[in-house]
């Protein structure tokens, strides 16, 4: 369990004013020009050093994405900060932006200084008009306060901070479709490689980092690597923002140790499923682009990024959507299916089509009127998605419904049996 201590958003539920002198008694900004004569080099270094991974998803190392980026460099470099939350069951980066900005701000300060960039943009979703709101004020303090814009913190680094609104396509979401949006483009993602490294914003070297991140930077910098990296497990490490929804007592966002046990995390902070364990059905643990989970994996899974994909499903944004008994397990994976054929971009044949075809062949399954067969060509289909598309939407859309086919098949048959004998009865 994480100690009160240890936590990185001291302000997660609002109960402070989200404002810069109430961050500054909370210790942001502190010393902040300090960080950043450590150099970048040495900020890189200590970020590795703490093992964070990045909190969008992915889990891929924040440090070595920061040391792909060119070190000398003529013209703009940007960082681009993903706030384009839109991960079914995630509310994770959102509370954040509502109520602890400069600690995004300071974050956006530092890692920018590191890969070299010139100029920050942050990418927020459409519909966080609140956050949004609060965002700016904070950039407008941080302005006033010299923290960034020429000489920021006095460190004779000049940097900007601009805000860009999202237009409410999921798809913005992913790093490459981002970047076409903020050039003024449809939100399509891009072929990688090139990676943003390389060429992303406006074909300039860009760093893609997601909220939750670059906001815990500025305290891993002040308390050092080995305090996050001594939090967690091995490769799986630091402090982590989860958000618990669906059949449980008390839905919640809660920061706590990575790799706290599933069961622990709901019945410690969200009150317990509701009606008792023994009434849990499945866990979808990370956001609906990963698989669901039969109560059987709940009751001993780790949630971590390792843990969880040893067990066939993902951390994702680790957005934990709890069901009980009393759930349509087929309906609900249906729905996914409806919202993945609505936020396919359509470029690529797989994804567009196949989207298509899973709605189309799930939305029968939940009223039983299928085949036995289309089972198998539910998972052929997913197949024929997965690994085979520009960007991670067909994979999101292929995995709920091979996880509900490995877990919940006998349900899927059953209903096809029950469908077939209410015919026959009439
Ligand atoms: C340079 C290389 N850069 C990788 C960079 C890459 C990216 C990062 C991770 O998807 C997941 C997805 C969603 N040279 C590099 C390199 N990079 N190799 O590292 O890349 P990747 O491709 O592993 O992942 P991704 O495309 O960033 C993110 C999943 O997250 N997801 C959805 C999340 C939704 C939100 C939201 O609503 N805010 O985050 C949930 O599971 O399906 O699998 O920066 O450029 N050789
Ligand atoms: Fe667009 Fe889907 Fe292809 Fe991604 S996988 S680029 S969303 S069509």
């Amino acid at each position: 369990m994480l100690r009160d201590e240890d936590r990185i958003y001291t302000n997660l539920y609002g109960y402070e004013d989200f404002r810069l002198e109430a961050a500054r008694k909370r210790g942001d900004w502190d010393g902040t020009k300090d960080i950043l004569a450590r150099g970048r080099d040495t900020i890189i270094e200590q970020v590795k050093e703490s093992g964070m991974r990045g909190r969008g998803g992915a889990g891929f190392s924040t440090g070595l994405k920061w040391s792909f980026m060119p070190k000398k460099v003529d013209g703009p470099v940007y960082l681009v900060i993903n706030a384009d939350e839109g991960e079914p069951g995630t509310c994770k980066d959102r509370e954040i932006l509502r109520h602890d900005p400069h600690k995004l701000i300071e974050g956006c300060l530092i890692a920018g200084f590191a890969i070299g960039a010139t100029a920050c943009y942050i990418y927020i979703r459409g519909e966080f008009y609140n956050e949004a709101s609060n965002v700016q004020v904070a950039i407008d303090e941080a302005y006033a306060a010299g923290l960034i814009g020429k000489n920021a913190c006095g460190s004779g680094y000049d940097y900007d901070i601009y805000l860009h609104k999202g237009a409410g396509a999921y798809i913005c979401g992913e790093e490459t479709a981002l970047i076409e949006s903020i050039e003024g483009k449809k939100g399509q993602p891009r072929n990688k490689p090139p990676f943003p490294a390389n060429a992303g914003l406006y074909s300039r070297p860009t760093t893609v980092n997601n909220v939750e991140s670059i906001a815990g930077v500025p305290t891993i910098l002040r308390r050092g690597p080995a305090w996050f990296a001594g939090i967690g497990r091995p490769k799986n490490v630091g402090t982590k923002l989860f958000c618990i929804s669906g059949h449980v007592n008390k839905p919640c966002n809660v920061e706590e140790e990575m790799g706290i046990p599933l069961k622990e995390l709901i019945e410690r902070h969200a009150g317990g499923v509701r009606g008792g364990w023994d009434n849990l059905l499945a866990v979808i643990p990370g956001g609906s682009s990963v698989p669901v989970m039969p109560k059987s994996t709940c009751d001993t899974v780790l949630m971590d990024f390792d843990s969880l994909r040893e067990v066939g499903s993902g951390l994702g944004t680790a957005a934990v959507i709890v069901m009980d008994k009393s759930t349509d397990i087929v309906r609900a994976i249906a729905r996914l299916s409806k919202f993945y054929m609505h936020e396919s971009c359509g470029q690529c044949t797989p994804c567009r089509e196949g989207t298509g075809w899973l709605a189309r062949v799930m939305d029968r399954m939940v009223r039983g009127q299928a085949r036995l067969e289309e089972i198998d060509m539910l998972q052929d289909v997913t197949k024929q998605i997965e690994g085979r598309t520009i960007c991670a939407l067909g994979d999101a859309a292929a995995w709920p419904v091979q996880g509900l086919i490995r877990h919940f098949r006998p349900e899927m048959e059953r209903r096809i049996a029950d469908y077939r004998q209410s015919i026959a009865a009439e």
